[in-house]
């Protein structure tokens, strides 16, 4: 037996339980600390990035205390805590958003500008941790921020990709990727955690238990390592902070000693080359799958890292498994975590001995699945030859999960043969494939869409058998949020001011309810002078921003109409443009008084398209290629510019999106499952002008009809229109037959290039209905514009629709989730002595 030494370890808890000093002095002090101690730098040789570096550090230490005592806290008092599980978190930067959080802005801006530095260009050292494609990433990181603020106990889960989304540049027009090589300087938010490693199996083969029917051993050589690094997630207003554990993978054959020794060193860490690419990029599929093996590894390393993680926190406790449900709820964003499921299921039949009966109640007690779109090319399935190769082990389990449930099912609906084949998790395809989508419904006892529409949508479509099987009441709606946070009090800071100005403080960062008192400040003239200026300096700042990522000059004086998104087809930036082209035709037809009349316009397209969607990237060669002709028509000058600004990112939406005077989310109807870049606008005063698709419904909803541009064809109508367009020609109206015509006589260069994109409309049956849902497109635009003529309206509408988004704070979709998902408490830390 070793000894343990009796230790007094009060004045160590001391020191860790009182914050650290708030004063100038001393974070002047840690800076220049971090500086010469971390970074090996003087004073004399300080430059901007060494000033964000140290200074980051040391913003760090003050949140790795909190974090600290956060799980200390969770921990002692045996809550249950929420996991959410993400192949992706789309961050961006977490300096500014800490120091806003601690309090501690002025602070540091004081301590920089003292030795010369201006915060803001500090600022912008830091880089993104793009670990998302888009909607889906972010609305992962706005949730683990609603949690730490609303001091819900919570991890996210997901992978430290190498490198991140990819970096676009445009060149001649066209989408060219680079690397997004974020790690290649130090990254102060992420801290690595060697102890926490586990290994993770692949291939191999099954030993039955001679004793148990259902348990396995499952006996492999390819192992590799996974090895936690945890990112902090800031709490504004409140001492909690959250945590992103993200997982890298390496190699856990960490040496071949007999290869070491007769002198192949490169073969003796190959292994370690090899695994390493599992974590080394992340797919840039955004609503798209494309079903390659390295993904599938990808997400079982993840699955497994996490759910060993969570089973060893569980196992601490002492607590009997059948009590996993009562300490840990896991949310599946998406498919891509589904087989967590599969894995749980292993570990409590092999690893624990339980029966099946016990485990699989454990483990749908435990997990609850959102889903995110109905585009059925983003839909995963694995081939089942695939997943037996890679997961022997995970394949059986999958198919038991799979008979049980189609056994069950016949009970309940005897001799009903179309229906098990229609629910059946494998599909009798050739190969058999495994539909990911019905695996995370059977094994979840909650499903969710994530706006009114979509939760509708899915109950009818997708999950209409399972809804007559499961009961209506598993199938739920969970409208998305975003941070209040970053996208209201970060990234707009004066109509912030405005905000705290009418509210009477800043309590409506963590409470966004408090904002209905903007409405009475709508006659109050000066308010309104200062929100419109408060607007104007925010397209000032944008109309810079375009200057150095574009060279194109823009006058801020201009109604921006701004669409930035993932490009692709269901989105219509291709309508967007074509209405565009219209516009310049007009113009161009217009005399110069005419044209002195119109209100000049800046429409503004930012995006990535997935590098293997080929139509999207022509999407945005013929933007670039339209703004080319119509920037450099001096008849037309600040009457029309065409802007496409590169390498779309979360920092640049903290730009764009205050800015917009107006923003489009033209999705064809019942398509765009959510949006949530459409919430981001409204709530910096800007209009949208949309269809009736996934949230601008309950954004129309709350904020009143008068403050939104609808248009377009109805969810319910689009089915017919499409049948019709597979049997007919389409239509174009004379506005559309006008661009097409533009384009096919080179305006824009050879036509060549975008005849294919005429084609899909008027040869591939216009599956997005373009010319379906155009003359009223044209209509809303002249609605637009006639509202934003007369200043004074436009005003009213902008303070009464943030005035009434509260609903559309993250932190309202949290407490919606925590209530009557996961069944969780706030726990604010209390009895810490900060
Ligand atoms: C994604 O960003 C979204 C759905 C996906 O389905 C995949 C990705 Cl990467 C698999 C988006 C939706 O398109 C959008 O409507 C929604 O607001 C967002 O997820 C968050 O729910």
């Amino acid at each position: 037996q070793p000894k343990t030494p009796t230790r007094d370890d009060s004045e160590f808890r001391d020191y860790a339980h009182s914050e650290i000093s708030r004063d100038v002095a001393t974070i002047k002090y840690s800076v220049v600390m971090h500086l010469t101690a971390t970074f090996l730098r003087t004073p004399a040789s300080i430059d901007s990035a060494h000033a964000y570096l140290a200074s980051a550090f040391s913003v760090r230490d003050r949140l790795l205390q909190r974090w600290n005592l956060t799980n200390e806290y969770h921990d002692k008092i045996g809550a249950k805590r929420v996991y959410y599980m993400s192949l992706e978190f789309l961050i961006g930067r977490t300096f500014d958003n800490a120091l806003l959080a601690l309090g501690l802005r002025e602070e540091y801006s004081k301590v920089l500008g003292d030795v010369g530095f201006c915060l803001e260009d500090i600022i912008d050292e830091e880089r993104d941790a793009a670990l998302g494609n888009g909607g889906l990433g972010r609305l992962a990181a706005c949730y683990v921020d609603s949690m730490a603020c609303s001091n819900y106990p919570g991890w996210g889960y997901g992978l430290r990709y190498k490198y991140g989304m990819f970096q676009q540049q445009i060149l001649n027009g066209y989408q060219v990727e680079a690397p997004d090589c974020w790690l290649d300087t130090p990254n102060p938010w992420e801290f690595p955690r060697p102890d926490v490693t586990y290994p993770v199996k692949f291939y191999g083969h099954l030993v039955r238990d001679p004793h148990s029917a259902h348990r396995y051993k499952w006996e492999s050589d390819v192992v590799y390592d996974a090895m936690a690094f945890d990112v902090p997630v800031p709490g504004y207003g409140t001492t909690n902070v959250g945590n992103i554990r993200l997982w890298s993978c390496k190699t856990n054959t960490l040496f071949d000693l007999n290869k070491f020794n007769s002198g192949d060193y490169q073969g003796a860490t190959g292994g370690q080359v090899a695994a390493q690419i599992l974590t080394d990029v992340l797919y840039p599929n955004d609503n798209t799958n494309d079903g390659k093996e390295l993904r599938l590894r990808q997400e079982y390393l993840f699955c497994s890292a996490t759910m060993q993680d969570i089973m060893a926190r569980f196992r601490k406790t002492g607590r009997p498994l059948s009590e996993l449900p009562d300490l840990a709820a896991i949310q599946l964003n998406d498919t891509h975590p589904t087989l967590g499921v599969p894995e749980l299921m292993r570990i409590l039949i092999d690893d624990e001995g339980l029966s099946w009966d016990e485990a699989w109640d454990i483990t749908t007690r435990t997990f609850a699945f959102t889903n995110h779109t109905i585009l059925p090319e983003a839909m995963e399935k694995w081939p089942v030859p695939m997943l037996d190769k890679i997961l022997p082990r995970h394949m059986g389990i999958i198919y038991d999960i799979n008979l049980f449930f189609l056994q069950k099912v016949e009970k309940q609906f005897p001799g009903d043969r179309e229906l098990l084949s229609r629910i059946s998790i494998i599909e009798e395809t050739n190969p058999q494939q495994v539909r990911m989508a019905f695996l995370a419904c059977v094994g979840s006892h909650k499903v969710n869409g994530v706006a009114a529409i979509h939760s509708d949508i899915i109950k009818q479509t997708i999950f209409k058998d399972f809804v007559r099987i499961q009961g209506v009441d598993k199938f739920i709606n969970k409208t998305n949020g975003v941070s209040p946070r970053r996208w209201m009090n970060e990234c707009n800071p004066d109509m912030s001011d405005l905000i705290t100005e009418a509210v009477g403080d800043r309590s409506w960062v963590n409470d966004l309810t408090k904002v209905k008192q903007l409405e009475d400040r709508i006659e109050d003239v000066s308010f309104r002078e200062r929100w419109w200026a408060a607007k104007q300096k925010n397209k000032e700042r944008l109309a810079e921003y375009i200057l150095t990522t574009t060279g194109i000059k823009v006058s801020a004086h201009a109604l921006f109409d701004v669409q930035v998104k993932r490009i692709h087809e269901y989105k219509r930036q291709l309508m967007n443009i074509f209405s565009v082209i219209y516009r310049y035709h007009l113009l161009k037809q217009m005399s110069p008084e005419q044209r002195e009349r119109e209100v000049p316009r800046v429409v503004i397209f930012a995006g990535k398209a997935a590098s293997g969607y080929w139509v999207a990237k022509q999407v945005i060669k013929l933007i670039n290629s339209v703004a080319e002709v119509v920037n450099s028509d001096e008849e037309i000058g600040d009457v029309l510019k065409v802007v496409f600004i590169p390498d779309y990112s979360v920092t640049a939406a903290e730009v764009i999106i205050p800015a917009s005077d107006i923003s489009q989310h033209i999705s064809t109807a019942g398509t765009e499952a959510s949006g949530t870049s459409n919430m981001k606008f409204v709530l910096n005063g800007g209009i949208i002008l949309g269809t009736v698709d996934g949230a601008n419904i309950e954004i129309g909803e709350e904020i009143g009809e008068e403050q939104i541009f609808f248009f377009g064809c109805l969810a319910h109508e689009v089915e017919d229109f499409r049948h019709y367009l597979r049997f007919n020609q389409p239509k174009p109206d004379a506005a559309l037959q006008t661009a097409f015509d533009m384009i096919q006589r080179n305006t824009f260069g050879d036509a060549q290039l975008f005849q294919p994109l005429i084609d899909a409309i008027m040869r591939g049956g216009d599956v997005y209905l373009l010319s379906v849902d155009f003359p009223s497109y044209i209509e809303a635009h002249k609605a637009v514009e006639e509202a934003y003529r007369n200043h004074d309206e436009w005003v009213t509408k902008s303070i009464l629709s943030v005035a009434r988004m509260a609903k559309f704070s993250s932190d309202r979709s949290i407490q919606e989730y925590a209530e009557e998902v996961w069944n969780i408490e706030p726990q604010p830390v209390l009895n810490c002595g900060l």
